[in-house]
C-alpha cells in the first residue's frame, strides 16, 4: 500500500454553490452564504470542501462553461469574498479544493473569441475543421459527420465567422481546448499556479481524462467534417457516442505528469482528484500510483452506470450484485498501489437514497440513507459527501418538464421525445425523475421554513429551482441534535474514519454473504479485522452460516438499528430491511 498521505483518512464535502446558501436574497447560492455555514461543516467533521465552479461564466452549464478563470462570477460574489472564504475555512482547519474545468472553456472566453480569426495566435487553441466540399451540413444527400455531444446533437458546431466547425463534447457553448498546443497547456498551468498561490488546496479536475484526443487510429479526429471516421455505433438520436476520439487518449499520462511538475512540485498539503469518464479500475491504479507523478485520485463511473444501458435515459433496474461487482473491481485494482475515491452522490448523479434506496416512507428512507452511507464510508479510499447527502435529502420528484433547469435534461427531452421520437414522453419523464441531474440540485435543506433556510422566507426572488416540499421533515435543524438522525450517523462515520486507521488504510477483502441483496466485506490491519454487512433491500434477508456470530465477544461498532437488534440479526443470520452493521 502507498504511504499514507494526509488525504488517506480525509473526508471531502462537495458544495454546489448555486444551491447551498443564498446570502443576498436573489435565490441563488453564493460565496458569503458558504462562509456563513462553515461552522456547520466543521461540526460535521469533514476535512476538505470541493466547490463546483464559481468563476465568471454565462451559466449555460451552471458554471462548467468558464469565460474568465481568474475572476468570480458576480452571481456568486467577488474575489475578495473568495479570499474571505479561504481564510475562514483555513481558520477552522478546513481545506478548499476548486473545480478546474480545462477540457473546454466557454465560447465567450477571450481565447475562443480570438480563435475565431484564423490569423490570430489563438487560432490553434481549439479544434477547428473545414467542411468536406460538397458535404456541408444541409447539402441534400450530404454525408454529415455524426459525432455526438454528451448533451445531445452534433459535437461539431459551424462558426460563420471562421467558416469552419469547432468540436464541443458538451454544449456548443463549451468548445474543447486543443491540449496538443503547448501554449494552451502553459496558459492553463499559469492559471492553476495563480490559484494555488492565492491559497487554495488543490483541484477537482472536470473530465480531465478527455483532454488528450486520438489524432489517428481509434476514432480519429476527421481531417474534415462530413467524413464518417468514428467507430462509435449510432445512438437512437442518430449520433455516435461522444467519446470515440477521447477518454484516455494517447498523451493523457504525459499531460498529467507535466501538469504535476509545472504546478504542484514543491507544494505541500494539497489534493487533486480527476473526474475520469472512460477510465477502467486498472488505468486508475496507474494514474493514481504516486510513482507515476500524475493525480492523487480519480472519480470512476462504472459503478454509477449500472442502472443505465447505452443511453443514460435507457434506465434498467438496479441490482445489488452489479454494484458489489463494480466496487470490488475498484478496490482490488488499487490493492497494492494507487488510491480510490468513494462516491455515490454528486451534482451530476441523482440522490442515492432515492435512486437505489426507498424514500417512500421516513423509516425506509433513513435506514437506506444510513445503509448506503456505511457501505461507502467503510470501503478503502477517500469518501466524498455531496451537500445534503448527510441529511438523507432525496430526489426532487419533479413531474413537469418546466420544473427542470439542466440543459442536459431539456436537450435530451427535445432530442429523444420531440425530434428522434425514440422515447415516449412518459418514459423520458420517468428517466428524468430517476436520474436527471436536477435531482441533486434542489436547494440545501437547512430548516423547515418556506425556502428551507436556503434563502429568506420573504426573499424578493424565488430560488432558481424548486425547494423539495419534504424539507419540512428533512433538514439540518431537525436532525442536528437527534441521536438517531442520518446527520448524526454520518458524523459517526466521519469520526470513525479519523480515529480508526483500519478504516482509512486497512486492506479490503470481499465476502460472500450468500444473498444477492447483501454486500459484505472485511477490512484488515495488523491482526485486527472488522466486518461490514449491508442488506440493500427492503426485505428481510438471510445470510450464510459463515457470517453468523455465536459469541458476544464481538463488538458492534455501528449499526442503523439498535445494537441488540444487530447482535440478534448476526446471531440468527437474518438481517432486517436495509440493516447495515459494522462489527469487530
Ligand atoms: O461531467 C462530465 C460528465 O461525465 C457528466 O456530464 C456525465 O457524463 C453526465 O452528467 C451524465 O449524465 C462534468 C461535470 O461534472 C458536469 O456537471 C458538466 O456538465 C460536464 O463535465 C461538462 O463540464
Ligand atoms: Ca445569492
Amino acid at each position: 500500500a502507498t504511504p499514507n498521505p494526509w488525504w488517506a483518512n480525509a473526508v471531502v464535502y462537495q458544495i454546489y454553490p448555486r444551491s447551498f446558501q443564498d446570502s443576498n436574497g436573489d435565490g441563488i447560492g453564493d460565496l458569503k452564504g458558504i462562509t456563513s455555514r462553515l461552522d456547520y461543516l466543521a461540526d460535521l467533521g469533514v476535512d476538505v470542501l470541493w466547490l463546483s465552479p464559481v468563476y465568471r461564466s454565462p451559466q449555460d452549464d451552471n458554471g462548467y462553461d468558464i469565460s474568465d478563470y481568474q475572476d468570480i462570477d458576480p452571481l456568486f460574489g467577488t474575489l475578495e469574498d473568495m479570499d474571505e472564504l479561504l481564510a475562514e475555512a483555513h481558520r477552522r482547519g478546513l481545506k478548499i479544493v476548486m473545480d478546474l474545468v480545462v477540457n473546454h472553456t466557454s465560447d465567450e472566453h477571450d481565447w475562443f473569441q480570438a480563435s475565431r480569426d484564423k490569423d490570430d495566435p489563438h487560432a490553434d487553441w481549439y479544434w477547428w475543421r473545414p467542411a468536406k466540399p460538397g458535404h456541408e451540413p444541409g447539402t441534400p444527400g450530404a454525408e454529415p459527420n455524426r459525432w455526438g455531444s454528451y448533451f445531445g446533437g452534433s459535437a461539431w458546431q459551424y462558426d460563420p465567422k471562421r467558416g469552419e466547425y469547432y468540436l464541443h463534447q458538451f454544449s456548443k457553448k463549451q468548445p474543447d481546448l486543443n491540449w496538443e498546443n503547448p501554449e494552451v497547456r502553459k496558459a492553463v498551468y499559469r492559471m492553476m499556479n495563480w490559484w494555488m498561490d492565492r491559497g487554495i488546496d488543490g483541484f477537482r479536475m472536470d473530465v480531465i481524462t478527455l483532454i488528450s484526443k486520438y489524432l489517428d487510429g481509434r476514432g480519429r479526429l476527421p481531417g474534415e467534417i462530413g467524413s464518417e471516421l468514428s467507430e462509435g455505433e449510432m445512438g437512437e438520436e442518430g449520433y455516435t457516442d461522444a467519446s470515440p476520439f477521447c477518454s484516455d487518449g494517447p498523451r493523457l499520462d504525459e499531460f498529467l505528469a507535466e501538469m504535476r511538475r509545472e504546478v504542484f512540485e514543491g507544494r505541500e498539503g494539497y489534493m487533486n482528484v480527476g473526474e475520469a469518464p472512460g477510465i477502467t479500475p486498472e488505468r486508475n491504479e496507474f494514474i493514481t500510483d504516486p510513482k507515476n507523478g500524475e493525480l492523487d485520485m480519480l472519480f470512476l463511473f462504472d459503478h454509477v452506470g449500472i442502472d443505465q444501458e447505452g443511453s443514460k435515459w435507457n434506465t434498467v433496474p438496479f441490482e445489488v450484485k452489479n454494484l458489489r461487482a463494480r466496487l470490488v473491481d475498484q478496490q482490488e485494482a488499487v490493492r497494492n498501489a494507487g488510491w480510490a475515491s468513494l462516491f455515490f452522490c454528486n451534482h451530476d448523479q441523482p440522490r442515492v437514497v432515492s435512486r437505489w434506496g426507498d424514500d417512500s416512507d421516513r423509516e425506509s428512507r433513513e435506514l437506506g440513507a444510513k445503509a448506503f452511507g456505511m457501505l461507502l464510508h467503510m470501503h478503502r479510499g477517500t469518501p466524498y459527501i455531496y451537500e445534503g447527502e448527510e441529511l438523507g435529502m432525496t430526489n426532487a420528484h419533479f413531474t413537469k418538464l418546466e420544473q427542470y433547469r439542466d440543459l442536459e435534461a431539456i436537450n435530451a427531452y427535445r432530442q429523444r421525445v420531440e425530434e428522434a421520437k425514440c422515447q415516449s414522453p412518459e418514459s423520458m419523464m420517468a428517466a428524468l425523475a430517476l436520474i436527471g441531474r436536477d435531482n441533486s440540485r434542489t436547494p440545501m435543506q437547512w430548516d423547515a421554513s418556506r425556502y428551507a433556510g436556503f434563502t429568506a422566507p420573504d426573499a424578493a426572488t424565488e430560488p432558481w429551482i424548486g425547494v423539495n416540499p419534504n424539507h419540512v421533515e428533512i433538514n439540518a435543524v431537525e436532525e442536528f441534535d437527534d441521536p438517531d438522525s442520518v446527520y448524526t450517523f454520518y458524523k459517526k462515520l466521519i469520526a470513525m474514519r479519523h480515529n480508526m486507521p483500519i478504516i482509512a488504510v486497512g486492506d479490503f477483502s470481499p465476502m460472500d454473504a450468500g444473498n444477492d441483496d447483501v454486500i459484505a466485506f472485511q477490512r484488515h490491519l495488523g491482526d485486527a479485522t472488522i466486518m461490514v454487512i449491508c442488506n440493500l433491500s427492503s426485505k428481510k434477508t438471510t445470510i450464510s452460516e459463515s457470517l453468523r456470530i455465536n459469541d458476544n465477544k464481538q463488538q458492534v461498532l455501528l449499526s442503523n438499528y439498535s445494537t441488540d437488534h444487530a447482535f440478534k440479526s448476526m446471531h440468527d443470520g437474518v438481517l432486517g430491511p436495509w440493516e447495515a452493521i459494522t462489527i469487530q
